[in-house]
């Protein structure tokens, strides 16, 4: 009998080691996320809720509809009810002092995941995992003034005012069209990242520009492939007599390239939920985790595309 009563304890004693082995395993976690305003964005999701379920994760998942507000909320929410860890995809740059803060004091770590903060302190987020956006808005620009030898008018569809990726993809663009001055910017609004809205400030360009419109810079790819309906509609040729060019590498993009109706596309990775669940596993061991993870990216053309798609996973 006091053998058997000893089996069961070894066997708890094991079970409770290899619960505490896996780490995350049986850890809470909310994810405040911006909305779905593009394949990028639902693909970076899926990413997230699968390694979640992957390792056992108890996910709260919030989806913010585009408002900072209702990120603040959700993570006022989640410290509330004791969540282990945070996952916070910030939808602008601005503004995340205080309810940082709040999660701090209240010792649970956050993961900033694809968009950076503007912070004084940086030690008020554990660490944000992102692309290079300036480096994507620069690759995108080198490749026009290849395609064009530094000569074209071009029109900027911007992402969501204040979202890093908008402020940084235009920085880093801006900053080779420097370099070219027979390159020019005609217009540039923003298109919230959506494909509808990309449509439709792209039809505004057009009844301003017309003929004169060489080019579309596009800070993702929902919005070139409203730019593309816009062209098309206008009676326009999207990808011969006007070069599209775009960043996030979704299939819809992939599909367009085949077509012949965008032109480029730069890589920006949405798959981000094995890096997330590391960084807060190790987190929750004590462990330090780097400030600072990039993801790298490359561009694709047109030539390579029908192949390229074939190993696409978002
Ligand atoms: O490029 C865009 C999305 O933050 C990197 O947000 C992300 C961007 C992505 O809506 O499609």
């Amino acid at each position: 009998m006091r053998c058997a009563w000893a089996i069961v304890a070894v066997a708890i004693a094991g079970a409770l080691w290899l619960a505490g082995c896996s780490g995350t395993s049986g850890t809470t976690v909310g994810f405040s996320q911006i909305g779905a305003e593009s394949a990028w964005r639902t693909a970076e999701t899926k990413s997230i809720r699968e390694e979640a379920s992957l390792r056992g994760v108890n996910l709260k998942f919030a989806d913010a509809q585009q408002k900072q507000e209702n990120q603040i909320k959700a993570i006022r929410s989640f410290i509330a009810q004791g969540v282990d860890a945070i996952i916070l995809a910030p939808v602008v740059e601005a503004g995340w002092e205080p309810v940082l803060r709040e999660a701090k004091e209240a010792k649970i770590p956050v993961v900033l995941v694809d968009r950076g903060v503007n912070v004084a302190d940086d030690g008020l987020y554990a660490t944000l995992i992102a692309s290079d956006f300036v480096e994507e808005g620069r690759m995108a620009a080198r490749w026009l003034a290849e395609k064009t030898k530094g000569k074209c008018s071009i029109v900027q569809l911007e992402g969501t005012p204040g979202a890093a990726p908008a402020i940084d993809r235009k920085k880093g663009f801006e900053e080779v069209l420097a370099k070219h001055p027979e390159m020019t910017i005609i217009k540039s609004q923003t298109g919230d990242f959506t494909r509808a809205k990309g449509k439709e400030v792209m039809e505004a360009f057009i009844k301003a520009e017309g003929k004169k419109i060489q080019a579309v810079y596009a800070h993702n790819d929902d919005m070139a492939l409203g730019a593309i309906q816009a062209l098309e509609a206008a009676g326009m040729n999207p990808g011969k007599d006007v070069l599209v060019v775009s960043i996030d590498a979704v299939r819809g993009a992939f599909d367009a390239m085949v077509k012949g109706t965008l032109n480029a596309t730069v890589e920006c990775n949405p798959l981000l939920g094995p890096d997330a669940f590391n960084a807060v596993e190790k987190l929750l061991k004590g462990l330090t985790v780097p400030k600072k993870t990039v993801v790298r990216d490359r561009l694709f053309e047109q030539a390579t595309a029908a192949e390229d798609i074939k190993t696409r996973r978002y």
